[in-house]
């Protein structure tokens, strides 16, 4: 790389294995696109506004290169040598390609749409512990999507209340009752004494139900703290913990990761801030690469047709790419193995009833954790009769049969679909 202009656009290097291949959408302010790719590329690697002396030939050489403009589309592609990071820290790597780019001047707006990792990043990282079939074999369910539950009201509850919301979720046909992102340790219930009524309450509805049941005890915190409160689920026989995977940080996540045998559930909460809009921030594409990287087993990823943001094609590229590992947006310039990293669990939720459930079924696969809050404890019978309904949502649609034919005979369901309708599995995206 010499002191030529736009030194760090160099459109015909073909990026190597060792690269790290990011695909940005870029609207320039007021200059050309080739002088922002070249800002982009130099502020995200080796350089700073001017030229500075203490620059040596051999730093040069680790420079990030642009090697692929799309003026049309806005888009470029930069390659940065895998030198330029320190393995296994998520927080390094992202400090540099999802760093102070963002914030530069020379730039309307800037998306990070698209990473293609090197092997070599990909395998300093450890990837989920279980992933979709380390989930399926805990809770002894095959084939057939997850269903489950997040205790409401969200905040508030008493303990007892809080473990009774389960019981009845479960004992109704959840697989899965989780708190809510914003449950912690509020005095009105305590961490501690959440987990051991919620887990007494576990046990008794699978002794009641024959099933497995799963209690997604919410332990985000400060790192240490989170730490210790993932060994007491550990001790107390929980099988899973959730955490806000973007409230914490990403390092916050790898501690935990490195310090619990658990599954962990990923709740993306402060994600829209990042992914919202289009034109600028990170895309959730990219979110979930690093979170897979770094190992959470189960990540939310939208509903299309529930109460959050989320396109219908991102999402299902979303479920896909988490089930075979493949990043859609740029899989003709896939090369990187992720053959050590185990698929992640898709998670829909935000909004969803047993109505919705044939819907995300067909769309997005039986991979996937379908979750209702509201529409389990808000079911006019309560939440036995909500957990009720979403298995048999669940039965109809895997049994062909059309869900309003089906809920003539199922009591649960008919209330639910009273209550809030029906979407079609092939309704219009
Ligand atoms: C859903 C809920 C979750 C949302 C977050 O409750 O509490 O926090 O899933 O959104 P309800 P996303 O079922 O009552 O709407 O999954 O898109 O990150
Ligand atoms: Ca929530």
């Amino acid at each position: 790389m010499g002191k030529r202009k736009h030194q760090f656009v160099d459109l015909n290097y073909k990026p190597r294995k060792k690269d790290l291949v990011c695909l940005f959408r870029v609207e320039p302010n007021k200059i050309s696109i080739k002088e922002a790719a070249h800002n982009i590329a130099l502020e995200s690697s080796i350089g700073t506004w001017t030229p500075v002396g203490t620059q040596k030939d051999y730093v040069n050489k680790i420079g990030a290169r642009v090697f692929h403009i799309v003026k049309k589309n806005k888009l470029i592609k930069v390659a940065y040598p895998c030198e330029l990071f320190e393995g296994g820290n998520m927080a390094n790597i992202l400090s540099s390609i999802a760093g102070n780019i963002f914030g530069m001047k020379l730039l309307k707006n800037l998306r990070l749409v698209d990473i293609e990792w090197p092997k070599k990043i990909v395998d300093s990282f450890p990837g989920p512990r279980h992933g979709i079939k380390g989930v399926r074999k805990i809770l002894g369910v095959k084939e057939r999507p997850l269903v489950g539950t997040i205790v409401k009201p969200k905040l508030g509850l008493k303990t007892k209340d809080h473990a009774k919301v389960a019981y009845d979720a479960w004992v109704g046909g959840c697989d899965i009752v989780k708190d809510d992102e914003n449950l912690s340790s509020q005095n009105f219930n305590p961490f501690k004494k959440r987990l051991k009524e919620t887990l007494k309450m576990r046990d008794r509805a699978e002794r009641k139900t024959g099933e497995k049941k799963v209690y997604m005890i919410n332990v985000t915190a400060e790192t240490s703290e989170m730490v210790k409160r993932a060994k007491m689920v550990e001790k107390a026989g929980g099988r899973y913990i959730m955490v806000d995977i973007l409230t914490v940080g990403f390092s916050g996540l790898q501690t935990l990761r490195k310090n619990t045998k658990l599954v962990i559930h990923g709740h993306r909460a402060m994600h829209a801030a990042l992914t919202r809009n289009k034109k600028h921030g990170v895309s959730m594409m990219v979110l979930a690469d690093v979170s897979r990287l770094v190992g959470v087993d189960q990540l939310h990823i939208g509903t299309i047709v529930g109460k959050m943001e989320g396109g219908f094609k991102e999402i299902k590229n979303l479920s896909y790419e988490m089930k075979k590992q493949k990043i859609k947006e740029s899989s003709n310039k896939l090369k990187q193995n992720w053959r050590k990293i185990k698929p992640v669990f898709a998670v829909s939720s935000g909004g969803l009833h047993p109505g919705h459930i044939p819907y995300l079924i067909e769309n997005l696969g039986k991979d996937i954790i379908i979750q209702a809050g509201g529409g389990v404890n808000g079911h006019p019978s309560g939440s036995i009769a909500g957990g009720r309904a979403m298995r048999q949502a669940v039965d109809a649609h895997l049994a062909n049969k059309d869900l309003k034919e089906y809920s003539k005979n199922h009591d649960e369901l008919k209330q639910a679909i009273d209550e809030w309708g029906y979407t079609k599995p092939n309704a219009k995206k």
